[in-house]
């Protein structure tokens, strides 16, 4: 596959920052998503995109570790590409919406490597369950983080709620979705949604540190560690299939077309006056 929106690189381990004492094996396989001029928001073509890219790390034996970011300085991911959202959905992606979130989510669960979200922006709606799915996340002291499907008229049914709420607990997770605030990255590191916290300067370096780390593990025992904290929520997968069913129904009336209006003309939605009904 041809990537236009992804860039997929690979770096030996012995390449990384933090390896002077050690000689770490394999390598990390580096996934940007790269539409900066749109906070790195996701159309159709990014997520298959991003599958295909997750997949080549999967089958690359040498791949021991997989970092998530966002081209820029500005975001990790920003979400669904409102720009390219109609009553239909995204467009001509796989998925009842356009979009194969719940192939890009289990991607992100079921790749036997840990994969680390390096959060260098803002990590906003469908963009923030992106890292909240990774193993670990590493953020930038300017990174941002929140939710907005609610605002926008649209949500991310199953991990993007449920596995939040694994997180940082049942209340955090209902104010997340429902206020749609923005979080500090020290906030997030408060509520456990991050691992870590660095100056912006330092985000690649201390990344590259824990990569370095990760390559010396066994990768088999990283393996099995991450299917069994996998095990605990794996029925959340059957909420997702359903959920997108319910959204793909739920993006066709006015009430969520009027979300995703209003983002785009930059005013406040008026989700009531705009009501159920179909477009
Ligand atoms: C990300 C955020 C907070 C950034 O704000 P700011 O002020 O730094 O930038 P600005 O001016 O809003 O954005 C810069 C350019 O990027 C575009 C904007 O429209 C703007 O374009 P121009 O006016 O320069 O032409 N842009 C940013 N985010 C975009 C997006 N998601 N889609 C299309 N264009 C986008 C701020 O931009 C923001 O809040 N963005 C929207 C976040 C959002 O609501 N995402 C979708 C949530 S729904 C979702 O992701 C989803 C789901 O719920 C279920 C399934 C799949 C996906």
């Amino acid at each position: 596959m041809n990537f236009t929106d992804v860039r997929y690189e690979t770096q030996q381990g012995t390449a990384l920052t933090g390896t002077a004492g050690g000689q770490p094996e394999g390598a990390v396989a580096w996934i940007t998503i790269n539409r900066p001029e749109v906070r790195n928001a996701f159309r159709a073509r990014t997520v298959d995109e991003l599958i295909a890219a997750f997949r080549a790390a999967w089958a690359d034996p040498e791949v021991g570790a997989v970092v998530l970011t966002g081209a820029g300085d500005k975001a990790f991911c920003s979400g669904g590409d409102q720009k390219e959202r109609g009553a239909g959905g995204y467009g001509a992606g796989a998925g009842g919406i356009g979009l194969d979130m719940h192939g890009l989510h289990g991607v992100i669960r079921n790749i036997p490597k840990p994969v680390i979200a390096m959060v260098n922006g803002y990590a906003i709606g469908g963009g923030h369950v992106l890292h909240v799915l990774c193993d670990l996340s590493i953020a930038a002291d300017t990174a941002l983080f929140g939710q907005t499907g609610p605002r926008v008229g649209s949500v991310d049914p199953g991990f993007g709620t449920a596995y939040l709420a694994r997180i940082v607990g049942e209340k955090k997770a209902r104010e997340i979705w429902y206020l749609c605030r923005q979080y500090t990255a020290t906030d997030a590191l408060a509520m456990g949604l991050v691992n870590r916290v660095v100056p912006a300067g330092e985000l690649r370096a201390e990344t590259e540190r824990w990569c370095a780390e990760l390559l010396e593990k066994s990768p088999t025992a990283l393996r099995l560690a991450k299917f069994s904290f996998n095990a605990d929520t794996a029925h959340i997968d059957g909420i997702t299939e359903m959920g997108y069913s319910a959204l793909e129904l739920y993006y066709q009336t006015a009430e969520a077309m009027e979300g995703r209006n209003a983002f785009v003309e930059r005013r406040k939605p008026a989700f009531r006056k705009a009501g159920r009904g179909k477009t």
